[in-house]
């Protein structure tokens, strides 16, 4: 909390959403001050509808246009100040670079969803899309063998994007994941979540509707 200044960009967000928290660890990093309205799915607020229709989150409303995707907040912040240097890996093959960010958005995404809100969907192949969204992991892992970070020998871009959906990925059974033979890939998402960036963008909230308070971020 603190004093909000109006000025800011808006970021609509919900803190658990692994779309909105690489959002929010871009923004941190690139220092860039929003102010945060902490959101619920099930309870959208008009002003968010207003805005942006489709209502997803995050969306960050900014003096002159309304950024609707996780990536395009992050290139847009990453533009006004890349501290770390961060899209010059991304830029380095950028057809690779999207075909990386399809496999995850898309391809892992996909099973993730079937994996981890077995409710939602066929019970019976939650262990289906468990394998498919492994099968992916498993080619990170070879990839976090040869390099400590996905983005080279420091961690950057593509870890910061890839981590929190890796992070879900693991909660959806923690003893199953702590078991898999993937020694790399539990290292490096033992240290993302033990990191201060990932304390600070994980604070706990007050939700924007229902308080009506905003979060200097
Ligand atoms: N392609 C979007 C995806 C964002 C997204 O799907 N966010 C989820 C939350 S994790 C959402 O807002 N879903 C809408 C809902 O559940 O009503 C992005 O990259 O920002």
């Amino acid at each position: 909390m603190g004093d909000i200044q109006h000025s800011r960009p808006i970021l609509y967000s919900f803190r658990r959403c692994p779309f909105a928290m690489r959002t929010r660890i871009i923004l941190k990093l690139s220092d860039i001050r929003v102010t945060l309205r902490e959101i619920e799915l099930k309870d959208k607020p008009d002003s968010l509808l207003q805005v942006s229709p489709k209502a997803t989150v995050p969306v960050l409303v900014l003096p002159d246009k309304v950024l609707e995707q996780s990536m395009d907040i992050i290139f847009w912040a990453l533009l006004q100040s890349d501290t770390y240097n961060m899209m010059q890996v991304w830029n380095e093959d950028k057809k690779a670079s999207f075909d990386f960010l399809d496999k995850l958005d898309n391809g892992f995404k996909y099973h993730l969803d079937r994996y981890k809100y077995e409710s939602r969907y066929e019970v019976s192949e939650k262990n289906i899309h468990r394998d498919q969204a492994m099968a992916w992991i498993n080619a990170l892992e070879l990839k976090l063998q040869s390099s400590c970070y996905l983005s080279g020998d420091t961690i950057g871009i593509f870890d910061y994007i890839t981590l929190p959906f890796i992070r879900q990925f693991r909660i959806a059974d923690p003893k199953w994941f702590d078991n898999q033979a993937l020694p790399n890939t539990q290292k490096w998402l033992c240290e993302f979540i033990e990191s201060a960036i990932f304390t600070q963008i994980m604070q706990k909230v007050p939700i924007w509707k229902t308080t009506n308070m905003e979060t200097a971020f």
